[in-house]
């Protein structure tokens, strides 16, 4: 009794608002470099590596209530900082979308945050283990209500594991994150290349938009720009940051 309380006292510290806080990335309109949002990362105060930290809570059964957490206090900050016509990509598991108290967490953020609701994008992770959640009917009904409530969806890590188009099909997303892998070395890459030019057409044609991730070289970001890219993030724009900076 006494150590399976002293586990669960550990287990609720490790959660915990205290033990957790954000970095957030901007994302920018590369042809004319505005920032049009920002990205935010939960970091642990004592678990750096974040995937240390996400396989913990997977272990732990805390993956929702972490989180949760994190999009409310990633909110929670944004909303302090006043930043009209930027949006804050916040992301998701596709776990935390189908939990029986997710549509009630929704209804108590709009209460919280009504006017910040249009510019809080969700991006669904690609987690290869919580691929078969996407083609649930819970998912897809939760999906419904967090589209009704306008806020946005994104599909995360387009191209890391494939590119699922029949999934889009279901989702359909407002946005695509096309994975760093896509812009590693994709001024030489000509695989790379093809993939994104035929990734920007398709977004074109369904009147998506799409964000290429991880540009870190100049080369690439000027290859991107040829190939029709309009949005991008990466080490090459700006680095993950304490706070939004505009
Ligand atoms: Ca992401």
């Amino acid at each position: 009794m006494a150590v399976n309380q002293t586990t669960m006292g550990v287990v609720k510290h490790l959660f915990a608002k205290e033990s957790l806080t954000h970095v957030f990335q901007p994302i920018y309109n590369i042809i004319n470099n505005q920032i049009i949002g920002f990205e935010a990362f939960i970091r642990h105060k004592q678990i750096q590596n974040p995937e240390v930290l996400f396989n913990k809570a997977n272990e732990l059964n805390k993956l929702y209530d972490m989180d949760t957490i994190s999009i409310e206090m990633a909110l929670e900050k944004f909303s302090r900082s006043y930043l009209d016509g930027t949006y804050l990509f916040l992301n998701i598991f596709p776990s935390t979308i189908i939990h029986p108290r997710f549509p009630a967490f929704l209804h108590e953020l709009k209460k919280h945050y009504p006017s910040n609701m249009k510019q809080v994008i969700f991006e669904i992770n690609e987690a290869i283990t919580e691929e078969a959640i996407l083609d649930t009917p819970e998912f897809l009904r939760n999906l419904t209500i967090v589209k009704n409530m306008n806020i946005q969806v994104a599909m995360d890590d387009i191209g890391k594991w494939g590119v699922p188009l029949e999934k889009m099909e279901n989702i359909i997303p407002h946005i695509i994150k096309l994975d760093q892998c896509l812009a590693l070395k994709l001024s030489s890459t000509l695989k790379n290349q093809m993939l994104v030019r035929e990734l920007v057409g398709y977004c074109q044609q369904h009147q998506i938009t799409l964000i290429l991730e991880g540009i870190e070289e100049n080369d690439d970001l000027q290859i991107a720009k040829e190939l029709g890219v309009m949005y991008g993030q990466g080490y090459l724009l700006a680095r993950p940051q304490k706070d939004f900076v505009n």
